[in-house]
């Protein structure tokens, strides 16, 4: 039997979410989709031949014919359409941010506590990344000794004016905050924000680049230069530092050109691109885990998490200090 999947969120990623569904995983069908903007959401019901429109998200997530709910529209609408799912005791599968500060998130968390059952996952797609897959047992067999610090880079091609310095973190360094949490198993106890000279591609309410250097509590340091009108590409780095060796993200594969007395190789300007081979898998393992009554991935505690660090370094953006982090112990639970 198809899991019947309801969509709010007929936007970039909500449609190729559903499309995958659709055409290239297993276990799942579309039949419901809702949008702010009900023309969006009635091209994308035309494309998928299996859904329906709802005008009222609410209506969407009550309806027997919806089992399942994916949240892929504008963060600040989350919160309410998580708790929703959960009241109506359904799996729903949040894009990232899981919502936009951290008290929000919180009431999601003590939602599904109070259930009594995990049933929402974080879209926090760079976990699924054969690359990232490939760093974590790399440190989980100690191959390069002790971690002692990581230098990543987060470069996007360019951003539009409604992306605003505030977002380097909340929508674009989330991911690092994430991955590099799940990575070493560690939470963070300092973050600090360093504004680089302002490239003149940047515009008014933009300060671009930005370095977020971050510290867990064994001592490792983290550095990450986030830079989001780098003009020549969509281009995600990480390298791992460690007491015997250093360790890489791959290269996305991308064929060698030799021409005009040069050698070059290409690169993506597509975030969705880049990770799409994790999309799908998260996505599969979202679905598998709803079949077997069991999801396993990024959990609400995850994006609660994210979300106070993300808190904690939109106030060091402001303040230049460096600032501390309160501990969360997680709770049973989420463990
Ligand atoms: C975008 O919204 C994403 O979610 C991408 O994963 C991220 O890398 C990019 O910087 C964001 O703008």
């Amino acid at each position: 039997m198809n899991i019947k999947f309801g969509i709010i969120g007929a936007g970039m990623i909500g449609s190729d979410h559903a499309t995958r569904i659709n055409k290239s995983l297993n276990g799942g069908i579309v039949t419901a989709v809702n949008d702010i903007n009900i023309e969006s959401a009635k091209r994308l019901v035309a494309e998928l031949g299996t859904a329906e429109v709802f005008e009222d998200p609410y209506d969407l997530i009550r309806s027997p014919e919806v089992n399942a709910i994916l949240v892929c529209s504008i963060g600040s609408t989350h919160e309410e359409f998580v708790l929703a799912s959960i009241a109506a005791g359904k799996y729903v599968f949040c894009e990232k941010p899981l919502a936009t500060s951290a008290s929000a998130c919180k009431n999601i968390v003590d939602a599904e506590m109070n259930f009594g059952k995990r049933l929402v996952q974080v879209g926090f797609m760079r976990r699924y990344d054969s690359g990232y897959q490939k760093l974590k047992k790399v440190i989980e067999n100690s191959e390069i000794g002790d971690v002692l610090m990581i230098h990543c880079a987060h470069r996007n091609p360019t951003v539009p004016e409604s992306y605003v310095t505030e977002m380097a973190v909340s929508d674009s360094l989330v991911h690092e905050i994430d991955v590099i949490r799940w990575l070493l198993k560690e939470d963070y106890v300092t973050a600090q924000m360093i504004f680089a000279k302002k490239t003149k591609r940047s515009h008014g309410n933009l300060h671009d680049p930005q370095i977020l250097l971050l510290e867990t509590r064994s001592g490792i340091r983290i550095d990450v230069e986030m830079f989001v009108n780098c003009q020549y590409g969509y281009d995600i780095q990480c390298e791992l530092v460690g007491s015997d060796g250093i360790a890489k993200l791959p290269e996305p594969e991308s064929l060698v050109i030799r021409k005009d007395e040069k050698k070059f190789t290409s690169i993506d300007t597509d975030w969705k691109k880049r990770f799409i081979k994790a999309y799908d898998i998260e996505l599969q393992e979202f679905i598998d885990g709803i079949v077997g009554n069991k999801i396993q991935g990024p959990s609400s505690w995850d994006g609660y998490v994210a979300a106070i660090a993300c808190d904690i370094c939109i106030k060091a953006q402001k303040t230049k200090a460096i600032e501390p982090f309160s501990i969360v112990e997680t709770p049973k639970f989420y463990r």
